[in-house]
């Protein structure tokens, strides 16, 4: 006899646990950036910046990696590490302007010969938020010389290294870039001018197209195989911080697709798409040949005009509700959200182009934490693979501690622990963990 209720069954299936097997030629590695890593960087912006600027941390000597890269490369191969993502210091190069530096370019050929020798694929930057102080005198980015002279050190870095290098990247993050340096003023030059900040961007959208074509004609000159050239985008969920709020949202979608779309669009789609905000005319032909992506965390966002920078929100000035938090946080108070990861790899597919994890890490002083942190993403980007992604590689953030910009040496997000006072490297069990992945190419979930 019936109970008179209508019972609903529900079918969950529960989920089956397998195994992923990433590609054989699936790049494994780390990443870091000259300034943060290599020491004694005195002729640019950031070390200008830091006597008078920082929180008190200052670079200085920071991983004394220009003179410890071999070490540090030979850790990263005990680590099953097979590429490795590296900067270029600018103003090494080109210590005055037009002046070059051979001994520097010397040193990078080793840095280069030194990874190939130990069968890691070397991943070039040739620009990670430094910039040389004779052009940070002339109005670094905002000045209209500033894409041909990036192009001009461009073309002389591959004319040196590119026998070399297959896979390049021109610029790192320029919207944070722009944002940090020209928006909120936190970074040099410590702008709060959005018209800067566009200008900025448009130099910079000019300077990696003018970049690329000088790489790619190099190498043609030179008779070298077509290398990949990219760029480093960062990308960060936004959630608006209530879900019942339309202006919240909007905010949160317009800074979604001002962060993280916006300049990649711009160099694949042409001047057009950019709804007359630019007054720069880049070319309708292929300037992307990979698209790196920096992913770390989740942002909460909420209205704050309809002006620009308004329209962009702000975080939230309320606390967010548990159910929308993960409530897991690095030490720089960071979410920690790795589904964001799966999203990206999936969204940023309709570009059509490979995709790179070019940077993903977490500052922690708990490196348990880190070992789940990489697990996580890992598995994120293995789901995004199954619903066909095409990710190429996995760098974490970093290879070592390093110098975090205006929060100095506090955050660690080293795979090796570095003591500044010493030097000494000590491999993080993380690291280890993160090896034993890398060599059965499996993860299981
Ligand atoms: O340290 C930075 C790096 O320079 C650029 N991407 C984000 C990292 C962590 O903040």
């Amino acid at each position: 006899m019936g109970t008179g209720c209508a019972s609903i069954h529900l079918a969950i299936t529960p989920k089956t646990p397998h195994e992923f097997t990433f590609p054989k030629n699936f790049l494994w590695g780390a990443a870091t950036s000259a300034y943060q890593v290599e020491g004694n960087n005195a002729n640019n912006d950031w070390w200008e910046w830091e006597q008078t600027h920082s929180s008190g941390a200052r670079s200085g000597m920071a991983a004394d990696h220009w003179n410890r890269f071999e070490e540090d490369f030979t850790l990263a191969k005990e680590l099953g590490h097979n590429a490795h993502r590296f900067s270029i210091e600018w103003s090494r190069i080109e210590p005055q302007e037009g002046q070059w530096d051979i001994v520097a370019l010397e040193h990078y050929a080793s840095v280069i010969r030194s990874l190939r020798s130990k069968g890691m694929e070397p991943i070039v930057t040739l620009h990670h938020f430094t910039i040389p102080l004779w052009l940070a005198h002339q109005g670094g980015w905002t000045s209209q010389k500033a894409p041909a002279l990036f192009a001009r050190y461009v073309e002389k870095v591959a004319e040196y290294l590119g026998s070399d290098v297959f896979f390049w990247m021109t610029l790192n993050e320029p919207g944070v870039y722009a944002y940090k340096g020209y928006l909120v003023g936190e970074w040099p030059p410590g702008e709060k001018s959005p018209e800067q900040g566009i200008k900025v961007i448009d130099n910079l959208l000019l300077g990696h197209v003018l970049a690329y074509k000088k790489i790619k004609a190099m190498y043609v000159r030179k008779g070298w195989k077509e290398p990949m050239v990219g760029i480093s985008q960062s990308v960060l969920i936004f959630r608006a911080c209530s879900d019942y709020s339309l202006r919240d949202r909007v905010a949160a979608r317009f800074r979604h697709w001002m962060f993280n779309h916006l300049f990649v669009q711009a160099l694949i789609r042409g001047h057009a798409y950019c709804v007359g905000v630019f007054n720069i005319h880049l070319p309708q032909t292929k300037t992307l040949d990979f698209i790196g992506l920096n992913y770390y965390t989740r942002d909460f966002v909420q209205h704050s005009g309809f002006g620009f920078p308004g329209i962009l929100g702000q975080a939230c000035t309320a606390t967010v509700t548990q159910d929308q938090h993960t409530g897991k946080d690095n030490s720089l108070s960071w979410e920690i959200y790795p589904k964001g990861l799966d999203t990206f790899l999936k969204d940023f597919s309709r570009y059509k182009l490979p995709l790179l994890v070019s940077e993903n890490g977490i500052a922690t002083n708990d490196d348990a934490q880190r070992t789940d942190f990489i697990r996580e993403h890992l598995k994120a980007i293995a789901h995004a693979m199954e619903e066909g992604a095409p990710v190429i590689g996995y760098l974490y953030w970093s290879l070592l501690d390093n110098y975090e910009w205006s929060q100095g040496f506090v955050p660690r997000f080293g795979l090796i622990e570095v003591n500044y006072t010493t030097q000494k490297r000590t491999i993080r069990e993380s690291a280890r963990r993160y090896e034993e992945i890398i060599r059965s190419g499996k993860l299981r979930f």
